[in-house]
């Protein structure tokens, strides 16, 4: 078994204060749930220092703890000026094999610098506690302090506290980038003595030492030191490297979906709409996934508006349609969210949004009939009907007026079978012979007009 182990590190550690508190920490329940659940992954990442897309279907952690002011060293540091000078992050991975990281860490200035200890120079350091035994100290089982030094060739543990691990089986490459580097690693669950099945939980944090290069800023130190230590987890003091109770509680969660959902547009206007009429839309359903994507509902809350098909699969790479249908019951704007639930990594819900406007036809083909007519009570012609398409989920208001343009006849509570006139006034009085005119009102709105003809 090939162990790295720096005995300069001890040194270090008596610097250390150990008087500090450990009781102002977030991490140190082991009652609560699960602080990170970590997906497991049939897509093996690459192990190459680049973002493979599957890294893009787990979350992304930020390291935003800031210890500086427990380094010891040097007195006073402060945090990170900005995200370009410290800014570091992980994603992480699993699989029965493997547990994978890939760590993502913005640093302005990267050093590496005598007396060539990892944990001094820019260093991504990780504490796994493999079965959450979550103890005060190091079990010397399966907690784990490991450490990749930037532009080390390997990883570094110390046999001070980190049981022993063999390093060699590691897969990790680094790749320094633009704003800082990456680390991609592949640990092997057998030299972690993980027990890998889902639901599986243990103890983890993550933190970054930010050397820079330059010295202490009060003076007295022998060479450039750490600037700067972020922790993912821990806050309060900087004893993860002794103290496994620090370590959060995450869990090995189920496979993920790879699958992903691209619309096309983010929703839909259809305008106005004639009442008892459809709009239609179609919405292109992509996905960019790496999985089949299966949509299993389109949900709408109001009756204006239907989605279709419920349930569809699409092949990664590929798309298809949900055909979306305004029928209006009202003349008024209606507005609605369908939600398309799907198994899509991270959206499984995406709401849809649909607006449109019901409005009343213009009437463009009514019948009048017959006209003229002949209301003299001889079964003959006596009445005359109005008629036109859908009138009869409209329900319009029928007037009638003389040429003068006084109303003669009101027929607002219409509720017939059928829409007759019979030539007389509201007190049911003849009227006479002569033009009429009508007016067909659905609601507030004329959607037909013209004239009649009585004749006795
Ligand atoms: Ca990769
Ligand atoms: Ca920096
Ligand atoms: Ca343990
Ligand atoms: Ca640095």
């Amino acid at each position: 078994m090939k162990i790295k182990f720096s005995h300069k590190m001890t040194v270090l550690f008596i610097f250390l204060n150990l008087a500090l508190t450990e009781s102002d920490v977030k991490g140190q329940s082991t009652s609560g749930d699960p602080v990170l659940i970590i997906p497991k992954t049939a897509i093996i990442p690459v192990i190459d220092g680049e973002m493979d897309i599957i890294w893009n279907y787990t979350g992304l952690e930020v390291l935003e703890n800031d210890l500086s002011s427990y380094l010891e060293e040097c007195q006073g540091l402060q945090p990170p000026s900005s995200p370009a000078d410290c800014n570091p992050s992980f994603r992480t991975l699993w699989d029965e094999t493997y547990l994978y990281f890939f760590f993502s860490v913005d640093d302005d200035t990267l050093v590496k610098t005598p007396p060539l200890l990892p944990y001094m120079d820019d260093d991504i350091e990780l504490f796994i506690d493999s079965d959450f035994s979550h103890g005060k100290s190091y079990d010397f089982i399966d907690d784990f302090n490991i450490q990749f030094g930037w532009n080390y060739s390997e990883a570094a543990v110390s046999l001070s506290y980190s049981s022993e691990i063999d390093i060699a089986k590691f897969e990790f490459v680094q790749k320094t980038t633009g704003t800082g580097w990456n680390l991609e690693l592949a640990i092997p669950m057998e030299n972690l003595l993980m027990n890998t099945s889902s639901g599986h939980v243990f103890g983890l944090d993550v933190q970054y030492t930010d050397n820079d290069g330059n010295p202490c800023p009060n003076g007295g130190s022998q060479h450039p030191q750490r600037e700067h230590k972020l922790s993912w987890w821990n806050v309060g003091n900087d004893s993860s490297w002794r103290n496994p109770s620090l370590f959060a509680k995450v869990m090995l969660g189920p496979e993920i979906s790879t699958a992903d959902i691209d619309l096309s547009v983010p929703g839909h206007d259809f305008g106005n709409v004639h009442l008892g009429e459809t709009g239609s839309f179609g919405v292109t359903v992509g996905n960019p996934g790496l999985d089949t994507l299966r949509i299993s509902d389109v949900r709408s809350e109001s009756d204006e508006f239907t989605a279709g098909p419920q349930i569809l699969e699409i092949a990664p790479g590929q798309n298809d349609e949900i055909a979306v249908q305004f029928h209006p019951g009202e003349t008024v704007l209606c507005s609605d969210t369908l939600y398309i639930v799907s198994n899509a990594f991270g959206k499984p819900v995406i709401p849809f949004w649909v607006h449109g406007t019901g409005i009343y036809p213009e009437v463009e083909s009514i019948t009048v009939l017959p006209n003229p007519f002949t209301p003299n009570g001889d079964g003959y012609n006596d009445a005359v009907s109005f008629e036109y398409p859908d009138m009869y989920t409209l329900h319009p208001h029928i007037q009638i007026f003389d040429l003068k343009g006084a109303r003669v006849r009101d027929m607002a509570r219409f509720s017939g079978p059928e829409y007759l006139w019979d030539g007389k006034d509201d007190q049911g009085t003849n009227l006479d012979p002569g033009v009429y005119i009508y007016i067909l009102e659905a609601k507030t709105r004329v959607v037909a007009k013209g004239t009649v003809t009585l004749i006795r």
